[in-house]
């Protein structure tokens, strides 16, 4: 055979990449990956490499949610495979698609433990963090080693997958019939999951007889793209909804019908509430007291069987994808048989308009130093003229405000550190979300969760993204340090000059004390659609311990 037939482990991954439609690779290049993604680059893949590869992992997890197909993130072996182990554990955590790749050192030296360069026994540490994990060992294996991770990345709930490829698979060379019939494209990897009849009927019987029913969506709807069939459920029925914070957008968060101004109201009080693609877990008490009422029923949809009666006994559970189960519902509601009281829609606008005029009049008052309400109020003016903008979100007080402060108007726009919580996701959602959607982004920062990935405005300046970061500056984690004595566990630099640290890669940046000059950034940052860092200063008492969640912060027993 000649040396023309021949090819080899690398050829094979970008030939098998490209066959299944992966157009966008996440990385940090290094031993033994960084002729994969030269070469993925050549053959037109675009790859856009990170300074971590944790923040690399992240893009491609939320590049999963928003494409509904895996994101695919590529590290070197031991130290950088397991920076993105991080971003692997939280895509699976939110049920996100991506696969990490990571290349791999000598089986032989790693399996006797007689130290190879980056040494580690990847698969196993990747196991319990991943949906699944997979080793491709032999070049002719790398097409049915990728189809299987696609599969499990995007069949069912969706998770993080992880596939190790060994340095020696990369550089072994085969013939190119064989690697070409090696190839595989999975038809329907995502196949349709089709509820059950009875299971559909003992819902609509359940919901018929609600008086205060709720629908809760959550971030499964959001990545479901069933947008349309679930704004017919919403308005056929008149049931009043509550998005969870990466299912806001779904419907307007202005329309009538949205009970966000009135979530403890609604949580505490209704009779029935639908449950589409939103766990019962810590963000919703658990469907527990005293946030919610003992005598609640609940109908979920979820695709996952295993979620159900995970927190609480559901009456009426629906297994099945979100799409075909919404669908189910409206072919077997009958006109006007499911709507909710007439006293439960009044009451809920009742309590909505009391919280709105509150909040009207927080974001109204213009204190000098800026707090959260008047900064956010700044962002809020600019981002309502603007719904086309993705929005990042992470912090503790920043993201509460934020969340509550800023509406979203689209499906899928808004990104946060959700379900875990998790600080870092911040630049790398910020950077995926330009690069899949080619949209501008607004990434609202608190100054500690900034820090996690920080260092990747070089990254944004380098590909010229259409960021705009603002960060909520109270200069620490909840609030700044006011001690003035030994720096406290909580504090940073007062003061710190973020706005500078852009301009260092070309970067625009800005210092905004007040609310007028912050509005005028963002609305700069915007309109140019060059990265843009805002360094918001806010005032450093403002904030509290844990945002929101301070109820479920341990307290020492012996602190006085
Ligand atoms: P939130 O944090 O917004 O409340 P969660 O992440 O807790 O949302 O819940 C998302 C749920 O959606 C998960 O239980 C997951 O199994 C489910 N899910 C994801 N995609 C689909 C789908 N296509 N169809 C049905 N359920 C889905
Ligand atoms: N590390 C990681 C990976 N995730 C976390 N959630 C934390 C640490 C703990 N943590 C929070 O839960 S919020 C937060 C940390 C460090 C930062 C809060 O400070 P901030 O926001 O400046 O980002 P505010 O506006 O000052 O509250
Ligand atoms: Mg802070």
């Amino acid at each position: 055979m000649d040396a023309t037939s021949m090819t080899d482990g690398f050829h094979v991954m970008v030939d098998a990449l490209k066959l299944n439609g992966i157009d966008t690779i996440y990385g940090v290049a290094g031993i033994p990956i960084t002729d994969l993604a030269r070469l993925a680059q050549a053959e037109g893949i675009r790859y856009i490499g990170f300074r971590h590869e944790q923040n690399a992992g992240n893009a491609a997890a939320i590049a999963g949610f928003l494409k509904q197909k895996p994101g695919v993130c590529l590290t070197v072996s031991g130290p950088g495979f397991l920076n993105g182990l991080v971003a692997l554990a939280n895509a699976t955590t939110n049920c996100f698609p991506m696969i990490l790749i990571s290349g791999s050192s000598d089986r032989a030296i790693i399996d006797l433990q007689q130290g190879d360069y980056e040494e580690l026994d990847q698969l196993a540490a990747a196991k319990p963090f991943a949906k699944a994990a997979y080793r491709i060992n032999r070049p002719q294996d790398i097409g049915i080693g990728l189809a299987r991770a696609i599969h499990a990345a995007v069949s069912g709930r969706p998770g993080g997958v992880y596939l190790d490829i060994t340095a020696a698979t990369l550089g072994a060379v085969l013939d190119v019939e064989t690697a070409q019939k090696s190839l595989i494209k999975p038809v329907d990897p995502a196949p349709r999951q089709i509820p059950a009849p009875d299971s559909i009927a003992r819902a609509v019987e359940l919901l018929s007889r609600a008086e205060r029913p709720l629908i809760v969506l959550g971030k499964g709807a959001a990545y479901a793209q069933a947008d349309e069939q679930i704004r017919m459920l919403v308005e056929q029925t008149g049931i009043p909804f509550l998005p969870m914070s990466m299912a806001k957008g779904m419907l307007d968060d202005n329309h009538s019908q949205s009970a966000s101004a009135a979530r403890s109201y609604v949580l505490g009080n209704a009779d029935v509430v639908l449950l589409i693609g939103a766990r019962l877990n810590w963000l919703l008490s658990h469907g527990k007291g005293p946030v919610w009422s003992e005598s609640t029923q609940y109908v979920q949809i979820d695709i996952d069987p295993t979620e159900i009666d995970s927190n609480r006994s559901i009456a009426a559970p629906i297994v099945g994808d979100i799409k075909s189960s919404v669908d189910a519902l409206l072919a077997a509601m009958k006109p006007g048989s499911v709507k909710p009281s007439a006293a439960w829609v009044e009451d809920i606008g009742t309590r909505k308009q009391k919280n709105m005029d509150r909040m009207a009049e927080r974001l109204r008052a213009n204190p000098d130093p800026m707090n959260f309400s008047s900064a956010l109020g700044a962002v809020r003016e600019i981002l309502t003229k603007r719904p086309d903008v993705y929005v990042v979100n992470e912090g503790a007080n920043a993201l509460d405000f934020a969340r509550n402060i800023i509406d979203m108007k689209l499906p899928r726009h808004r990104l946060d550190s959700g379900t875990w919580g998790i600080m870092g996701i911040g630049m790398g959602y910020a950077i995926a979300a330009a690069i899949e959607t080619g949209k501008p982004v607004v990434a609202i920062e608190g100054d500690s969760a900034f820090g996690f990935s920080g260092m990747e405005i070089e990254t944004i300046c380098r590909y010229r993204l259409p960021v705009t970061i603002v960060i909520l500056n109270n200069g620490g984690i909840y609030r700044g340090d006011t001690t003035g004595g030994e720096p406290s566990p909580t504090g940073f630099v007062p003061n710190a000059r973020y706005d500078k640290l852009i301009e260092a890669f070309g970067g625009r940046g800005y210092h905004c004390t007040d609310a007028e000059s912050l509005a005028q950034a963002v609305q700069e940052g915007l309109s140019s659609g060059l990265p843009t860092l805002i360094n918001a200063v806010i005032d450093p008492t403002a904030g509290t311990e844990s945002g929101h969640i301070q109820s479920l912060n341990p307290k020492s027993a012996l602190q006085k």
